[in-house]
């Protein structure tokens, strides 16, 4: 990492550097990985992991990059990546797979491609892959279970959630991807599912105004009061404005729910540390728990896309809080020796943005703190956002990069890195796509148009009066 910050001043040398890693990580998964879900770029073979099922769904990482190739121009990367969902992407799989990861992944990075190229093929596979979802609804509530078997349809609870529950961030981040199912099959049971989903969350009383991270999906209560805009929680609050966004804002429900949400989670979540830092807790039935893991630091980007449609007097509030909250977040990258970010950082006990425990030190390749500089960029324009974008190239340059590919790091706070021999997929959706788009022009997927589902997979805005068919 040779580059810095004045040739980066180009605004055409950085979305080339971003381009060179995601080819680079593309080539090595390719030579040593393809058809698996994962690059192991230590051990240089595939890896395959739960989340789709042993005998599941596989090339998770041909999936989830489509978007990222085609909108970078490699397009002959693009094409194999299309020609592997032609000739060997299964749907006819038997395992075991997670509704919400099959949703995010799959069936957002196959919509995204379809709407970017047009190809039928995508859509084809998308319809065909939504039908095998459906069995996941069959429960008493309708809110579904988290882990589904492709072939049998049957659906079950993920050993771990307590009592049978759903999560949160699982069941509730379906909306956007199931919206355009529709719109695509022409079928309405989709969007019939998840307003199902939204109606029993409106019904269902709030402790304070917010929503617990456990569903039953029998009863339809909450099973515990833990609280989080972090992990098993988070992507809910996201699809919440994403909805309205997405609906060319005339989803006035997803509207009216995410501000109150938002303004639940300003009353009893948000705090200020010792020395100046905003920061979102954890809440254990009233308790704060002074926590935020990477995955809340999204939340900087989310509550910035939404300043705009707030009650006119808390607009600048919003986005300042969207400011605080990713400038902590960036603390948390600069007060480690790596200058990346622990998967949670803690504010008691005289720590400020940094991890404690041993176990919160590792950084696997996460994107929600580049994310929210992204849209932070696009809303402010403030030059910071792509400075401390290029630093965080520069720690994944040095740190992350191996001789094939990209790798997870087990500890930010020590140079002598050791590596954890995994390059997630979602370093290919999201990680290096939000770097491509943070260093080029805002008419390159442009916020206007188009909204970017939890895996960075961009979704078009669905025109009122307008069909999607007149979209190309
Ligand atoms: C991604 O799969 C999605 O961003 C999801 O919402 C949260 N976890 C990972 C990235 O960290």
């Amino acid at each position: 990492a040779t580059t810095n910050l004045i040739t980066c001043g180009d605004r055409f040398v950085c979305p080339l550097f971003m381009l060179q890693m995601m080819k680079f990580a593309w080539d090595n998964y390719k030579r040593y990985a393809w058809g698996k879900n994962e690059l192991r770029p230590l051990t240089r073979n595939g890896h395959i992991g739960n989340m789709f099922g042993e005998c599941g769904l596989r090339g998770a990482s041909i999936i989830d990059s489509l978007d990222t190739l085609y909108v970078m121009g490699l397009m002959d990367e693009y094409n194999e990546a299309k020609e592997w969902v032609q000739t060997s992407l299964d749907l006819n799989s038997n395992g075991e797979a997670s509704l919400f990861e099959v949703n995010i992944r799959y069936v957002g990075g196959l919509l995204s491609a379809y709407y970017l190229t047009g190809e039928e093929l995508f859509k084809n596979k998308v319809v065909e892959l939504g039908e095998k979802l459906l069995p996941a609804f069959n429960t008493p509530t309708g809110i579904p279970r988290g882990v589904i078997n492709l072939g049998s349809g049957t659906s079950w609870s993920w050993g771990w959630a307590s009592a049978g529950s759903s999560i949160l961030a699982e069941f509730g981040t379906l909306h956007l991807e199931f919206v355009h199912l529709t719109q695509l099959s022409n079928n309405p049971i989709y969007t019939e599912k998840v307003m199902n989903i939204r109606k029993l969350l409106n019904k269902i009383e709030k402790p304070h105004g917010l929503y617990p991270n456990f569903l039953s999906p029998v009863s339809g209560n909450w099973v515990q009061h833990h609280v989080s805009i972090g992990g098993l929680g988070d992507s809910f609050y996201e699809y919440l404005i994403k909805s309205y966004l997405m609906s060319d804002k005339t989803d006035e429900d997803a509207k009216t729910t995410y501000y109150n949400a938002l303004e639940a989670i300003e009353a009893n979540l948000v705090q200020k540390s010792p020395g100046g830092l905003t920061y979102m807790a954890e809440w254990r039935g009233g308790i704060l728990d002074h926590k935020m893991g990477h995955l809340a630091c999204f939340s900087g980007g989310m509550i910035g896309i939404g300043a705009d449609d707030g009650a006119p007097e808390k607009r600048q509030h919003y986005l300042d809080l969207a400011a605080e909250i990713t400038h902590t977040c960036h603390e948390s990258y600069t007060r480690s020796a790596t200058k990346l970010g622990p998967e949670a950082f803690r504010f008691d006990s005289g720590a400020e943005a940094t991890a404690t425990r041993l176990s919160d030190r590792y950084y696997i390749l996460r994107p929600e703190v580049i994310e929210s500089y992204m849209y932070m960029w696009r809303l402010t324009h403030d030059p910071k956002y792509r400075e401390w974008g290029w630093e965080a190239v520069e720690a994944l340059e040095q740190h992350c990069r191996v001789d094939s590919g990209f790798s997870g790091i087990r500890d930010v706070y020590t140079t002598t890195v050791s590596h954890d021999n995994m390059q997630q997929s979602f370093f290919l959706s999201e990680t290096l796509k939000y770097l491509y788009l943070l260093f080029s022009d805002d008419d390159l997927l442009p916020l206007e148009d188009w909204v970017f589902n939890t895996e960075a997979h961009p979704l078009p805005i669905i025109r009122t009066n307008c069909l999607l068919n007149e979209f190309f």
